[in-house]
């Protein structure tokens, strides 16, 4: 632990470097892709239109941090033909060195969901939600990626009009179907969220209907922390606590937010908190490491999207690190004894020690550079990418009115 000035020992380092060498985080397919809000859509020249420049911008992030070398796939938008469509992202795979992440079905795009996906009162539009899943399982099996991540958009937007209860056993139907089709290696991941974009109820709205919905789908059914899906003031971290205790903790989409679902830049609103986050992951001895999915969820209108995603690898490696300082030892003495303001110092203490010497140091290491922003500015590939693209991105914003 540091000491009060803020020194940190070669102890402190050493436990860092080694819950560094541990940590990876898996970047999202859509996050290099042009998106709008719901008024409008504002391209970048940088943009990525097709899956193999996806998997190029990836393997940039990648280079330059070394701790990201999958990549989360939308099945409708980057498997456009489904499953014929994995030989292709397997040679892609081999290209650009980076692997296939979780696998996320789309249940909220085709005009068939306007009332619902696996919610839907029609038997026969449940039905087609569920061979979605089903091929959704057979890609991830195809392509080895573990997690089958699901978020169901389904809800409805005014009192009386679905019944809640039957819906929720139409999902129970769907999910237990699902999971039964699971490979060995596979899990399936249950992610929720209060609103949007139904307004009066959301089918899957917090993380007690998801962690039941899991259960009774099944022992690899597990759920999925979207840190920006939460009303304000929730307090995610004991989520999390409650989840390690019930090994129900499937993973994490990071991100942050200001009001709602606004996919910010990880801890750029909130970087205490998501320090807290790890903080409870790191305190747990008895969860396996391994089998909590750090998944980053973010989709920037503004901001450039290579560099936002570096910027969000390097944000989150370097708030794991100051939980990593945390001393597990000496806190838990004083919380024993409530000593409040030394337990709360003690825990404030690796929040505000700036660990981004031993982050530098840690990545040199690894041959990888000091500084990946500052590596990415020198290495002219948004440059270079703007310069290919720029013609097709300019094309396509016509064609969203
Ligand atoms: C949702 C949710 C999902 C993500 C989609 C694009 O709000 O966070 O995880 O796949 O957005
Ligand atoms: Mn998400
Ligand atoms: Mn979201």
């Amino acid at each position: 632990m540091p000491d009060l000035n803020g020194a940190v020992t070669e102890q402190d380092q050493q436990r860092v470097w080694a819950a560094l060498d541990k940590f990876r985080i898996e970047i999202p397919s859509w996050g290099f892709a042009n998106t709008g809000t719901r008024f409008g859509k504002f391209s970048q020249p940088a943009a990525a239109s097709t899956i193999e420049e996806k998997f190029a911008d990836a393997a940039q992030v990648n280079a330059l941090t070394g701790v990201s070398s999958t990549m989360a796939l939308h099945v409708l938008w980057d498997l456009p033909s489904g499953k014929s469509d994995i030989p292709k992202i397997q040679q892609l795979e081999r290209t650009y060195g980076i692997r296939s992440g979780s696998i996320n079905p789309n249940l909220f795009q085709d005009q068939e969901y306007k009332y619902g996906s696996i919610c839907n009162p029609s038997a026969e539009i449940r039905g087609n939600a569920l061979s979605h899943l089903l091929d959704s399982v057979e890609i991830g099996r195809a392509l080895n990626s573990r997690d089958v991540s699901m978020w169901v958009s389904d809800g409805s937007n005014y009192p009386g009009t679905q019944s809640i209860r039957r819906r929720i056993e139409y999902m129970e139907e769907v999910l237990a179907a699902t999971h039964a089709a699971l490979g060995p290696d596979q899990r399936m991941l249950v992610e929720y969220k209060p609103f949007e974009p139904a307004f009066y109820h959301t089918d899957i709205a917090d993380w007690g209907m998801a962690l039941e919905l899991a259960r009774r789908a099944g022992p690899k059914a597990k759920v999925l922390v979207d840190t920006g899906h939460h009303l304000q003031g929730t307090n995610i971290e004991q989520i999390v606590a409650w989840l390690l205790h019930l090994n129900a903790l499937g993973g994490f989409h990071f991100n942050d937010r200001k009001f709602a679902d606004d996919d910010l830049t990880l801890g750029s609103i909130d970087p205490y908190q998501v320090f807290r986050i790890f903080h409870e992951i790191l305190s747990d001895t008895t969860t396996n490491f391994n089998d909590i999915a750090f998944m980053i969820d973010q989709s920037h209108n503004l901001k450039g999207k290579v560099e936002a995603m570096v910027q969000t690898v390097a944000t989150a490696q370097e708030l794991y690190a100051k939980a990593a300082l945390v001393d597990h030892a000496k806190l838990a003495e004083l919380q024993k004894s409530c000593s409040l303001v030394e337990a709360e110092e003690t825990f404030r203490e690796a929040f505000w020690t700036d660990v981004r010497p031993i982050v530098r140091a840690w990545r040199q290491s690894h041959n990888l550079p000091a500084n990946p922003l500052t590596a990415l500015a020198e290495s002219g590939y948004v440059e270079k990418i703007s310069q290919e693209r720029s013609a097709k991105n300019a094309a396509s914003v016509s064609s969203y009115a």
